[in-house]
C-alpha cells in the first residue's frame, strides 16, 4: 500500500518560494515525517546517567559556583537524542541533579510547571513547601506541584544531592512555562506525610472537602519500601512488585502530568515491562539492576539515572542474588491517558 510521496525538490522552486512568501507549506513532502507508519519518530534516545561519574563534577559546581550565583546549583541530566542544549530526558520529562551544601538557601519561588524531588544522599536539608517544611532523606518522593511556594534549605554537615523530575519540557512547549519569585515562608504546623502515611484510613476531614489539591507533599521511603516488601510477601506469585505514588484523597496520580512508582525487583528476578507509549525513567534507591532498553545493556547501581524511549520493552535483571533491588521510576502515563494516546503493546 504504501507509496512514495511526492518531495519538496519535486515542485518548481519559484513555486515553493511563492508559498513561503505567503507562509504557505505543502504538507504531503512532511507528512510521513510527522505520521510514521505504525509506531512514532522518537528522539528519546536509551541514556544513562551513572552517579559515580556526575557526583564529584556536581561537588566541583558547589565549589565554582555559589548558590546566590546559580539560584538552582543543578547539572542537568540531557538525552543526547533530543540535543543537549533542550534539556529534555523525553518528550515530557526533565530531569537534574541538585547539589545544596551545609547552611545554603535556595530562595523560594513557585512555577507553572510540576516537579519532584527523589532524595539521593545527605541528611538535614530540607525543601518547605506551600508552607510544609519537609525533611529529606535518601529514597524520599517530595512534590512541589504546579504553583505552589518552595525553597530549600540545609542546616546539616555534609552535601545533600537529589534527582529534579519535572514537566518542564511540556510545559515549555505549550508556553506556559514560568516563575515568580517569593518571601522566605512561613512554616505552618502539620505535614501530610504524617497524616496520610498509613493506607486505608485517611484523615475525616477528607469528606469535609480538603481545600488543599496536594494533600500529601513528602513520601518517606520508610513506607513506600515497607509497603513493597508487604506485597512482595502477601502475594508471592506477584511479578511486577510495585506501588504508584497517589494523591491520597482522590486516589489518582500524586501529579496530573508524570506518573511516579517505586518497583521492587526480587531477589535475582528478571522482569519484563511490556511496550508501552510513555518513555520512562528509571532511578536505584537500593541495589544493582542489568536494564535492557533497546540496544543498550546497562548496569545500574545505587543512585544511576537512566532513561527509556516510549514503545520499547525494558527487561531489568536483579543482579543481587539474595537482595531485593529498589527502584525510582518517573513516567509519562497520566499524560498519555489523560490525552487519550496511551497504549499498552504487550
Ligand atoms: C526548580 O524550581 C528547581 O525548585 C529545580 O529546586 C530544578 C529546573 C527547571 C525549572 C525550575 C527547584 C528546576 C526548577
Amino acid at each position: 500500500m504504501s507509496h512514495e510521496l511526492g518531495r519538496l525538490e519535486d515542485l518548481p522552486k519559484d513555486y515553493v518560494q511563492d508559498l513561503r512568501d505567503l507562509n504557505l507549506v505543502p504538507l504531503w513532502p512532511s507528512l510521513r515525517g510527522v505520521l510514521p507508519p505504525n509506531i512514532p519518530n522518537r528522539q528519546t534516545q536509551a541514556t544513562h546517567w551513572p552517579y559515580q561519574t556526575l557526583r564529584p563534577l556536581l561537588i566541583k559546581a558547589g565549589e565554582l559556583t555559589p548558590i546566590e550565583k546559580a539560584e538552582r546549583r543543578v547539572l542537568v541530566l540531557a538525552n543526547p537524542g533530543h540535543g543537549l542544549e533542550k534539556m529534555q530526558a523525553s518528550a515530557a520529562i526533565y530531569l537534574g541533579m541538585q547539589l545544596l551544601m551545609p547552611g545554603e538557601w535556595a530562595p523560594s519561588h513557585r512555577h507553572t510547571p510540576n516537579a519532584v524531588r527523589m532524595i539521593v544522599e545527605g541528611e538535614g536539608a530540607y525543601t518547605t513547601v506551600d508552607g510544609e517544611k519537609c525533611p529529606m532523606s535518601r529514597g524520599d518522593l517530595i512534590l512541589t506541584p504546579t504553583g505552589l511556594w518552595h525553597e530549600h534549605g540545609h542546616d546539616g554537615t555534609e552535601p545533600v544531592i537529589w534527582l529534579d523530575v519535572l514537566d518542564l519540557p511540556l510545559v515549555y512547549y505549550m508556553e506556559t512555562s514560568y516563575h515568580v519569585n517569593g518571601d522566605r515562608q512561613t512554616v505552618v504546623p502539620g505535614r501530610g506525610d504524617k497524616q496520610y502515611a498509613h493506607g486505608g484510613v485517611v484523615p475525616t476531614k477528607v469528606f469535609e472537602r480538603s481545600k488543599k489539591a496536594y494533600p500529601m507533599l513528602r513520601y518517606a521511603w520508610s513506607d513506600a519500601k515497607a509497603a513493597l516488601e508487604t506485597l512482595a510477601a502477601d502475594d508471592e506469585l506477584l511479578e511486577q512488585v510495585q506501588v504508584t505514588y497517589t494523591n491520597p484523597e482522590t486516589g489518582t496520580d500524586a501529579e496530573n502530568i508524570l506518573g511516579f512508582y517505586a518497583l521492587m525487583l526480587r531477589p535475582g528476578q528478571t522482569l519484563r515491562l511490556p511496550a508501552r507509549s510513555p518513555a520512562q525513567v528509571f532511578h536505584v534507591i537500593e541495589g544493582s539492576v542489568k536494564a535492557q532498553i533497546t540496544n543498550s545493556n546497562f548496569t545500574i547501581v545505587a543512585a544511576d539515572t537512566c532513561c527509556a524511549p516510549g514503545y520499547e520493552a525494558v527487561t531489568l535483571v536483579n543482579l543481587q542474588q539474595d537482595k531485593a533491588t529498589f527502584l525510582f521510576i518517573a513516567d509519562e502515563s497520566p499524560l498519555h491517558r489523560k490525552l487519550g494516546v496511551y497504549e499498552n503493546r504487550g
